[in-house]
């Protein structure tokens, strides 16, 4: 009853921030994303009766009980209701990044979980069952379940089996596409995203209007996807964040995930895009910016954050693959 996985971050260009049902964890609006290729979590879930309490084990720290590992108890419910079980489970975890810190460490990460759980419940499912699966765990995951750009579709049903993610395009498809990650903090997040859109929903005046301009930014995501066009996904995801941000900002009492560092980033990208070097960024519910460029323009880009201070930390993804099974377990 023991399964492993690994299942890689991912990173919306168009954002998913909002719930209609917080149980099947059902959002309001439909996201795209892209799976990245450097960010990933592997993770062993063991499900046995010689465990009375499910244990969980993330970069080697025991979780204590409380918020954080309440999310992955309540993930393991969701796959036990799947596998019909009542075991207790071990689950150990290691990234190759920080968590919590708006890097979507729990896309991976829960991503992960669903397939290495369900595996171990002797369950098979297709890519559309287990993004269901991933998407009770957190919202986010059910796009990690597939490689390259994906979309996350809102569904219309009440139990959520219209609710998943979807490859559009497979990671091979823009290989000169990339995402920059500038860390400007580790530490992690005082708001945590749940938290956060919950608190959007209920307390932005704002809101409706960010549902009613979604279906327009997907389209054209999409459409710039199909056609290669930097320019309408680039500027479409800049867009989309800053809309995502606005909301967060003018939501009572106001969320602000961004800290100096990551003004300096958003006003030099403005800047030396205004120069000519076409690049746009995209920042989730944390202080890091994601820069969207092509490969050609990679060099420069990295010269230049050298100047930019307070980034501790860069890293390069491309497309990336879906989750998947491994042999190799971490206990
Ligand atoms: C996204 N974020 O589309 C958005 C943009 C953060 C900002 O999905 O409550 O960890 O587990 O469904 O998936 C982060 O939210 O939240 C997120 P839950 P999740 O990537």
């Amino acid at each position: 009853m023991k399964a492993s996985s690994k299942a890689n971050s991912n990173i919306a260009l168009i954002k998913y921030w909002g719930k209609r049902d917080k149980k099947l964890i059902l959002p309001q609006n439909s996201s795209v994303s892209m799976t990245l290729d450097s960010m990933g979590v592997h993770t062993t879930v063991e499900f046995d009766e010689k465990y009375d309490k499910d244990i969980v084990i993330i970069n080697d720290q025991e979780l204590p009980e409380g918020e954080g590992k309440k999310e992955v108890t309540d993930a393991l419910d969701a796959i036990r209701e799947r596998g019909k079980s009542q075991l207790k489970a071990k689950v150990l975890s290691k990234s190759n990044f920080p968590i919590g810190a708006g890097l979507a460490s729990s896309a991976a990460g829960l991503a992960a979980l669903a397939l290495a759980g369900t595996k171990a419940l002797g369950l098979d499912l297709d890519s559309r069952e287990l993004s269901i699966m991933a998407r009770r765990c957190s919202g986010s995951a059910s796009r990690s379940v597939d490689g390259g750009f994906v979309q996350w579709i809102r569904g219309e049903q009440e139990d959520g089996l219209d609710s998943y993610g979807k490859q559009l395009f497979p990671e091979d498809h823009w290989p000169e596409f990339r995402m920059v990650v500038a860390i400007t903090s580790l530490a992690e997040k005082k708001i945590k995203s749940r938290a956060g859109m919950s608190k959007t929903v209920d307390n932005c005046p704002y809101y409706n209007c960010w549902l009613n301009t979604i279906d327009e930014d997907i389209e054209k995501v999409k459409d710039g996807l199909a056609r290669k066009d930097f320019t309408l996904v680039g500027r479409t995801a800049e867009e989309n964040c800053m809309k995502m941000h606005a909301l967060m900002i003018t939501t009572k009492p106001s969320i602000i995930y961004w800290n100096p560092a990551t003004m300096r980033i958003l006003h030099s990208v403005m800047e030396w895009r205004d120069d000519g070097l076409e690049s746009y960024f995209t920042i989730d519910a944390g202080p890091q910016v994601k820069i969207i460029c092509l490969e050609k323009d990679l060099k420069t880009i990295k010269e230049k954050l050298k100047g930019i201070e307070g980034i501790e930390d860069v890293v390069i993804c491309k497309p990336g693959k879906g989750a998947e099974l491994t042999e190799d377990h971490l206990f």
